[in-house]
């Protein structure tokens, strides 16, 4: 089994490449997919190499991203002779010859389609109840590779048409569905996980999300949940917040305030937009914003693991050499991690104390391209 270096720079404590991510076959509305469906066992060979490059150290997993669910077997992985089982024992082995961990484990509410009007808030009891053993499969699953936390992404729970929502019953049922997973794992003794995660977006797949924003899952968690220091966010930046106009720098300061930031997915996002899913700082915009929180959460003390969500641009997916783009995307989610961290590094010490606000700014950024101060007044005044 390989020993990692662990990383340590800045804020991040570890850096996690999801098999989703690394899996993502790159279709979208408007077109068929670029890439093949690559079996689980060849994605984790993928995540496996990059760690033994010394590129990553954590993975992440939907259910899905490594077993198929038939909901008539919910409890095929504890099935020794099950194909799900083999091929679980299978990633299990990988990982650990690897010596990867894992950082979290999160259950697929959103591509099926007896979910497409909601997974925990599925106005069908039925329904409500197979999301219920779902998530339970996902429990057993993570608890199997070891995940730290359980993360439920708002997904599908959410609605077009608001006079066909049932408002008095959504926010208990997603509270209902949360306490069970607290309740869930110490009944069954799952010691591998030191918390839950809530991942907050405010649209899409849906028009609209039941937990749109940080503040909202913050607020839920606190005001709802019955476990409330087990549960905390995973927010999405620059992307999930960034579709609202909102700003990455307000979100961390808030969660790390409120105790609550306990992982960060990363990725980069035109504001405004859909769900971008750019890879980190590709893209027309977000340097200074990315750049800048990573200052900040170091400023915070804040420690904790960066997790690339994102998928490499469509017109990168290059169907001659599927394992080789999926490679290149790895690397460059981390090369654009250390690029960030560096970047962030350069606005340490407190030079903006007497300035005022656009003063710090353009400073801000001399510092962060590295360029002199003296030399930019000279050349603005043309000496
Ligand atoms: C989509 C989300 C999604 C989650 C994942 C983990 O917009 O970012 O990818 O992060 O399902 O729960
Ligand atoms: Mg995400």
């Amino acid at each position: 089994m390989a020993k990692l270096k662990p990383f340590k720079s800045g804020p991040v404590t570890a850096r996690s490449m999801p098999f989703w991510c690394v899996a993502n076959e790159l279709g979208d509305p408007f077109g068929k997919t670029v890439l093949e469906h690559l079996p689980s066992t060849e994605v984790c060979k993928i995540i496996c190499e990059a760690a033994a490059d010394g590129l990553i150290e954590m993975t992440s997993f939907h259910d899905g991203d490594l077993v198929p669910w038939d909901p008539k077997k919910p409890e095929d992985d504890l099935d020794k002779k099950s194909e799900a089982y083999g091929t679980l024992q299978e990633i299990k082995g990988m990982l650990k010859e690897a010596g990867l961990t894992v950082n979290t484990a999160t259950c697929s509410l959103h591509t099926n389609p007896l979910f497409r009007r909601g997974g925990l808030t599925n106005p069908d009891r039925k329904i409500r109840e197979l999301a219920r053993k779902k998530v339970e499969r996902t429990l057993r699953i993570g608890n199997m590779l070891g995940a730290k936390y359980f993360t439920y992404w708002v997904a599908r729970d959410g609605f077009e048409v608001s006079v066909k929502v049932p408002w008095k019953n959504v926010h208990q049922w997603m509270a209902d569905a949360l306490d069970g997973v607290f309740d869930y794992i110490q009944a069954n003794k799952l010691t591998n996980y030191k918390g839950g995660t809530i991942e907050p977006k405010p649209n899409e797949p849906r028009g609209h999300m039941f937990l749109p924003t940080s503040g909202h899952a913050v607020g839920f968690i606190c005001g709802k949940l019955k476990n409330a220091d087990f549960w905390g966010v995973n927010p999405e930046l620059l992307q999930h917040e960034s579709m609202t106009l909102l700003n990455a720098l307000n979100t961390v300061s808030f969660l790390v305030s409120t105790g609550k930031l306990f992982f960060l997915h990363f990725g980069c996002q035109i504001k405004g937009q859909f769900d971008n899913d750019f890879p980190p700082l590709v893209g027309p915009e977000g340097l200074k914003e990315t750049v800048q929180m990573f200052w900040l959460l170091d400023e915070l003390r804040w420690k904790g693991v960066v997790e690339y969500d994102s998928h490499m641009l469509r017109c990168e997916g290059d169907p001659d050499d599927q394992i080789g783009c999926r490679r290149k995307f790895v690397r460059n989610a981390s090369t654009a991690l250390t690029v960030a961290l560096e970047l962030a590094d350069r606005l340490k010490g407190d030079w903006a104390k007497d300035l005022d606000e656009s003063e710090a700014d353009i400073l801000g950024i001399m510092k962060m391209c590295g360029l002199s101060e003296k030399a930019m007044a000279d050349k603005t005044r043309k000496k």
